[in-house]
């Protein structure tokens, strides 16, 4: 096995078969997700990180029916609410990685208000935004990302609104940390999300997802004559925030991907909590004596 497999598969205290989960997959053929979860794997193996200290958010969707592939701690929430989710848990145990996933229906629409803040107070958290350009679950209607006038089930004329450029808008809600990959390059997918993880802030990852039952306009081939990494754009410096906010326009010709923008002195909130600065103990540890009072006078109850 090479070097780079052997880290991908088998770490130190960690290995793939740790994340593994017997239920079965239910993604269509060729849905992105597949790669999405191998990424994700791979990604807390190579960073050796062990199912104990790692915390799944899930959105509803097809995104959020990955929840139960994957072992370690999981939550399978509301739809457009995995990052409130996700903040909790970040800021009860600084000690936890935390990985939300949420589609463009559920982060462009119900959940966008807690993007938005999100992305302000950056709460430490890996934030994977699953992009296929449609609310997939419910059976391909037009989300903000979906191309205007292309026909969706739900508009079979096209949508007359304006879309969304996800990246751009992030980075200009200053972001602390940007990146955008695409499903079908693990490999790729694999090293950012590695980078999100390592970030120290808010890392919103944006993953260009193909849909091959109900979005027929950005397919697999569709990305893959426009995408390029910006480790090809020479002396390309992702800590230069105007030349992120640049490269993140174009979304019809060339797409960039690869880490965008990661701000070298991003301070997480749990840093900004000036009184928790000294504190050895997370929230966690500091509600469990109560948690044990409250047990013992409930079972006198019962
Ligand atoms: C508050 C709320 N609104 C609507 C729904 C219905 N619903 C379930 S899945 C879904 C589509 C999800 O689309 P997206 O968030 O883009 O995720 P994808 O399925 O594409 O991964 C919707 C609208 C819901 N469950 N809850």
């Amino acid at each position: 096995m090479s070097s780079l497999c052997k880290t991908y598969f088998e770490n130190e205290n960690v290995s793939l078969k740790d994340y593994y989960s017997d239920n079965i997959y239910t993604w269509c053929t060729n849905c992105g997700n597949y790669g999405i979860a191998a990424a994700t794997k791979r990604a807390l193996v190579a960073e050796n990180i062990e199912p104990k200290d790692t915390f799944m958010c899930f959105d509803i969707g097809c995104n959020g029916n990955g929840s139960d592939k994957i072992g370690g701690y999981r939550l399978h929430g509301l739809h457009g609410r995995v990052i409130p989710v996700a903040t909790g848990a970040a800021l009860a145990n600084r000690n936890l990685s935390v990985i939300a996933s949420g589609g463009d229906g559920a982060t462009l629409s119900e959940g966008i208000g807690h993007l938005v803040h999100a992305i302000r107070s950056n709460y430490n958290i890996t934030f994977l935004m699953h992009n296929n350009c449609n609310y997939a679950l419910t059976k391909g209607q037009a989300s903000a990302s979906t191309r205007q006038d292309v026909p969706m089930d739900s508009s079979p004329d096209g949508t007359p609104s304006d879309t969304l450029n996800f990246m751009n808008f992030v980075l200009s809600l200053g972001a602390s940390f940007a990146a955008r990959t695409f499903s079908g390059n693990v490999q790729q997918m694999t090293e950012v999300i590695r980078a999100g993880i390592r970030h120290r802030g808010f890392s919103v990852i944006e993953i260009l997802q193909n849909c091959p039952t109900y979005n027929k306009d950005t397919t697999h081939e569709w990305y893959q004559d426009r995408i390029y990494d910006t480790i090809e754009i020479k002396d390309y410096d992702n800590s230069n925030f105007d030349s992120a906010l640049n490269i993140s326009k174009d979304m019809s010709e060339r797409i960039a991907t690869g880490v965008l923008f990661a701000n070298p002195n991003s301070v997480p909130f749990d840093q900004r909590l000036e009184n928790r600065q000294n504190y050895s103990t997370e929230l966690v540890d500091e509600v469990k004596s109560y948690n044990q009072i409250s047990q013992e006078l409930f079972s006198r109850f019962i």
